[in-house]
C-alpha cells in the first residue's frame, strides 16, 4: 500500500526520472519478496490526474542485499519502504524487524538506485508530484498497457480537486476516500491517517521511513507485532519474563536489608 508521499519542487536530478525533493513510501502488509516485489511497477500521474506519467521499480538485486542482511527470505508485513529523490539522503539499507526500533523496519531507496525508471519506454515521463494533482500507484502489470490503463493497480492514493480520469478510477476501484479532495504546494505530503481504509490528509509534517501518527500508528504497530516470526516473539517474552523476575528479586533485596 501507499502510505504517503511527498511534494517537493518537481525539480528532476539528471538520470534519476524522480524529483531531486519528493519521496513516495510504501508500507508491505503481507509477507513479499524480493522478486514479487521486482516484478511489479509504480508510478504517478500527469497533474490533471488523467495519464500515467513516471513508472518506476524495484531493483531485485537491491532488496536481495537488504533481505540477506537480515537472514530473511521475505520482507515482512509492516515494513515501510521509502522512494525517494536524489537531495534526501543516501539510500539505507539496514533492515532488522527483531530490533524494537521503528527504524529497523525501514529502508529507504534513492531514485536511480535502489529504484529505477523502467525500462519499457511506452510510458516514459520523471515522477513529479504535482501542485494541482496527482496519483500514485502501485501495480501488478509490468509496465501498464498504455497510459490510462489501470488495470493491474493493486493500490493508490491521490490528490485533486478536480479529478481526472486516473483519480477517478482509483476512486472507483479503491473508494473515494483514496482521492483527497485538494491540492498540494510544495513542502505539503498527503498522508494516511487511517489503517487499510484510507484516511487522507495534507500535511506539512512529513513522516518519510516512519508511521503518519494516530490511527496509522495504531496500525502498523499491530502489524509489526503480529508479523515477528515465534521463534522471536518467544525470544521477546523470555526477555520480558527475566526482567519481571529481576524486578521481583530486587523488591525482595530491598525488603531484606
Ligand atoms: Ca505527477
Ligand atoms: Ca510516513
Amino acid at each position: 500500500m501507499i502510505n504517503e508521499y511527498g511534494n517537493g519542487n518537481g525539480t528532476v536530478a539528471p538520470g534519476t526520472k524522480m524529483s531531486r525533493n519528493e519521496f513516495i513510501e510504501f508500507v508491505i502488509v503481507e509477507k513479499t519478496s524480493s522478486a514479487a516485489l521486482a516484478a511489479m511497477t509504480f508510478g504517478d500521474s500527469n497533474d490533471a490526474t488523467s495519464m500515467l506519467q513516471g513508472v518506476f521499480s524495484f531493483d531485485r538485486a537491491t532488496l536481495d542485499s537488504v533481505l540477506s542482511g537480515a537472514s530473511l527470505s521475505e520482507f515482512l508485513p509492516g515494513t515501510i519502504i521509502v522512494v525517494k529523490g536524489s537531495s534526501l539522503g543516501a539510500q539505507e539499507l539496514g533492515y532488522n524487524p527483531f530490533d524494537n526500533n521503528a527504524d529497523a523496519w525501514k529502508i529507504e531507496l534513492v531514485a536511480g538506485q535502489g529504484a529505477k525508471d523502467h525500462v519499457g519506454t511506452l510510458i516514459n515521463g520523471n515522477i513529479t508530484i504535482g501542485n494541482a494533482g496527482d496519483v500514485v500507484w502501485i501495480s501488478t502489470s509490468n509496465p501498464p498497457s498504455r497510459n490510462t490503463d489501470t488495470s493491474g493497480f493493486v493500490h493508490a492514493i491521490g490528490h485533486d480537486n478536480n479529478p481526472g480520469l486516473i483519480a477517478n478510477n482509483v476512486a472507483a476501484a479503491f473508494g473515494a476516500e483514496n482521492i483527497l479532495r485538494s491540492t498540494a504546494t510544495s513542502g505539503v505530503s498527503i498522508a494516511n491517517m487511517g489503517g487499510t481504509t484510507e484516511s487522507l490528509v495534507a500535511t506539512t509534517t512529513s513522516t518519510m521511513g516512519t508511521t503518519n501518527g494516530g490511527d496509522n500508528s495504531l496500525w502498523l504497530d499491530g502489524v509489526r507485532a503480529s508479523a515477528i516470526p515465534e521463534p522471536g516473539r518467544a525470544l521477546l517474552l523470555a526477555a520480558g519474563l527475566l526482567l519481571g523476575l529481576t524486578r521481583r528479586y530486587r523488591v525482595n533485596a530491598t525488603s531484606e536489608s
